[in-house]
């Protein structure tokens, strides 16, 4: 029982922690928004912004990666109404 106390306070943790930014555009649940989960949410999204956002490289958006393109205003928040 305790065991699955603990369980449910780590998922609670990672939850928050990694990040709620990604959460709905990762749909495969990977951490990591691709461009094809990008596509869903924002289907303007170009090779070259998504270039841009993912600054280092590895053909995936993280949530780091995804704050600072909202805030640079690549791409809107996914959470905004504006
Ligand atoms: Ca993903
Ligand atoms: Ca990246």
């Amino acid at each position: 029982m305790n065991r699955f106390f603990y369980a449910v306070f780590l998922a609670s943790i990672l939850a928050t922690t990694a990040g709620a930014m990604t959460a709905d555009v990762d749909t495969d649940g990977d951490g990591f928004a691709s461009m094809a989960e990008l596509q869903v949410v924002y289907p303007d999204l170009t090779e070259e912004v998504f270039q841009e956002i993912d600054t280092d490289g590895d053909g995936l958006v993280n949530d780091e990666e995804m704050l600072v393109a909202i805030d640079a205003e690549l791409i809107a928040d996914p959470e905004g109404d504006t």
